[in-house]
């Protein structure tokens, strides 16, 4: 994240502010395209949110007109570039394990085009909006690869399985607008505001109980290998959790008094 922990320049920015982080993917020049310093850049930068208690949600974004290429196609031409399988398990994995393991929601706010791995951190974000010129485009079939970084398992699940073999098959992006209407955006914005809608989508998840939002999102995650019995046990064990917290006798407390809650995360 900063210049003494990779060679170069930084090329992930991560600010704090109001228990919102934001982290920004910056190699605007190459489109945000990910090399290796800035793989681990991001995934330090979401070890970094995840131990700090004053970050409650975080915004994902790139800088400049693109939010991210994907792998840099220039670094796999360097000599000693690692098998793919290797560059996989070792470096993207771990990133997109953090993203969904993260007990904080991040909100992705997709500036521009998300393309091959670029689309995946996209989709392992857990809310997007995304400004009018934004698209998705999976990019892998037109370089003769497949579909990773999560993309497989979370496109299908997020836009179901007959669009997303269109989109990795047919390499067909999807735009703001049509992944509004496919439920994969919240919310389409103009450009100039999209880091003021990210942040106010942000910032009404950090104002919420902490405990409630991180026991939601891992709700949510552990539906998917449940079936409904196994999903209403596992509701039954987290709300046990969220049950017993300060902040739930203070929400129904702010109920009863007709004021708004405070939240203090115990
Ligand atoms: C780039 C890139 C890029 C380098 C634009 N790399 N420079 C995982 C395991 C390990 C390896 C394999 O991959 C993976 C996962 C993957 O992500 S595979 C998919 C990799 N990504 C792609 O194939 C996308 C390649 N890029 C594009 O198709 C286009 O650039 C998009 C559609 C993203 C944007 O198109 P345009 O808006 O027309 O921009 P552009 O093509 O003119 O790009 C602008 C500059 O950015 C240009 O540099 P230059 O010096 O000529 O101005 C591009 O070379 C550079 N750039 N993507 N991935």
């Amino acid at each position: 994240m900063n210049e003494s922990e990779s060679a170069g320049p930084a090329t992930v920015r991560l600010e704090t502010e109001g228990g919102v982080a934001t982290i920004t993917l910056d190699r605007p020049e190459a489109l945000n395209a990910l090399t290796i310093p800035m793989k681990r850049e991001l995934l330090a930068a979401l070890r970094s949110v995840e131990r700090d208690a004053v970050v409650r949600a975080v915004i994902l974004t790139g800088a400049g007109r693109a939010f991210c290429a994907g792998q840099d196609l220039r670094e796999r031409l360097e000599p000693g570039a690692v098998p793919l399988g290797v560059e996989l398990r070792e470096r993207y994995n771990p990133i997109i394990r953090a993203m969904r393991n993260l007990e904080k929601p991040i909100v992705g706010a997709i500036n521009g085009v998300a393309a091959g791995a670029g689309a995946s951190l996209a989709l392992a974000c857990d809310i997007r909006i995304a400004s009018e010129g934004a698209s998705f485009i999976l990019a892998f079939a037109k370089i003769g690869l497949i579909p990773d970084s999560g993309a497989t398992w979370l496109l299908p699940r997020l836009i179901g399985p007959s669009r997303a073999t269109a989109m990795a098959l047919l390499n067909e992006p999807i735009t703001a607008a049509e992944g509004e209407r496919l439920g994969l955006v919240l919310k389409v914005v103009p450009s100039e505001s999209l880091a003021d809608e990210a942040r106010t989508v942000a910032q009404r998840i950090a104002d919420g109980a902490p405990l409630a939002m991180a026991l939601t999102k891992r709700a949510l995650n552990g539906t998917y290998d449940r079936d409904l019995a196994g999903a209403l046990e596992y509701e039954a064990s987290l709300q046990d959790l969220a049950g017993r917290s300060a902040d739930h006798a203070e929400g129904i407390a702010a109920f009863m008094e007709k004021r708004p809650p405070r939240f203090t995360g115990e």
